[in-house]
């Protein structure tokens, strides 16, 4: 009988992650689940804002129509990061990275857990909720833990939005790109906490097993990617990363 403390990893998943050198981990919503922050899908539910399905909310339409309300939505989030921290999974893939020789850390998400659990050059597919940028000249702006955000561009004057990706627009220049590439050459994709649903981010362990590598998926509920992958873990992230 298998419980959340104690998943049920198989030995060929151990063996092959105790000998790999190229490693990617692509995360989703889940892997910050455990510290708190809502996913987006997942156990039935569509997370909702003020009656709006998030996928209308986030997105490229309703930034034109309505840039404040866009802003309201990030604004809320960012309040609720405020008092969260890493959690036991983002620690766990932190640690990964003095332990193989090529780590790739692609993740979906905004919130910036990653990097202050300590992954280094974290490749964001979708953004940071942390940073504004401008509309017109593209520049980015750090956004401050505490205070406010700044409310127009610094340089030219112009409105700012946040930096992330919404449904209908591009991801940032390259990023894809260059994730693709990783997961062309990685022996190992642990696909984590993400519902798979998204395009093109959820292609990358598609391209990853299509390249001959080890894909294995971790998550409490099966997902459309789950039939594809070699092994499934089923379970929390923060319960199952520490023992992998
Ligand atoms: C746990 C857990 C625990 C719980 N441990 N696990 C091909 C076909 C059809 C449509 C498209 C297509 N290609 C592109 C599109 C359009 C669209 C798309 O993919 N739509 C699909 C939904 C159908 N893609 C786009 O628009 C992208 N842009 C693009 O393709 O540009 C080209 C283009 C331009 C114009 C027209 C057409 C194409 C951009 C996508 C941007 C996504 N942005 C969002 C919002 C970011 C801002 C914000 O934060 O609000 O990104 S959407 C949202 O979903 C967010 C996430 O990063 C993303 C993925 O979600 P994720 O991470 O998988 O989370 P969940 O909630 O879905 O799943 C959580 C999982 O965790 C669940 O499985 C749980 O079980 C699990 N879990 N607890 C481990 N403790
Ligand atoms: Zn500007």
């Amino acid at each position: 009988m298998q419980t959340a403390a104690t998943p049920d990893i198989s030995a060929e998943l151990r063996q092959r992650f105790a000998t790999a050198n190229r490693v990617l981990v692509f995360t989703g919503a889940g892997v910050s689940a455990e510290s708190g922050v809502p996913t987006f899908r997942g156990g039935g539910k569509t997370a909702t804002w003020k009656g709006l399905p998030f996928d209308v909310i986030s997105s490229g339409a309703m930034l034109e129509r309505n840039l404040p309300a866009v802003w309201e939505w990030f604004d809320y989030r960012r309040d609720l990061l405020r008092s969260i921290q890493p959690n036991r999974a983002h620690r766990a893939i932190a640690d990964w990275q003095d332990r193989f020789a090529d780590l790739t850390l692609v993740t979906q998400n905004v919130d910036g857990l990653h990097q202050r659990a300590g992954s280094r050059s974290v490749i964001e597919l979708h953004g940071n909720i942390w940073r504004a940028r401008c509309v017109i000249c593209q520049t980015t702006h750090e956004i401050p833990l505490e205070g406010a955000r700044p409310d127009a561009c610094g340089d030219c004057g112009n409105a700012l939005r946040p930096d992330v990706v919404l449904f209908g627009e591009l991801l940032p220049p390259g990023a894809f790109e260059f994730a693709a590439q990783r997961a062309a050459r990685c022996e190992i994709c642990l696909v984590i906490g993400t519902s798979g649903l998204v395009y093109p981010a959820a292609s990358l362990p598609e391209i990853a097993k299509s390249a001959g590598a080890f894909v294995c998926e971790i998550n409490p509920e099966p997902t459309g990617l789950s039939d594809f992958c070699d092994a499934v873990v089923a379970g929390n992230a923060g319960d199952v990363l520490p023992q992998i």
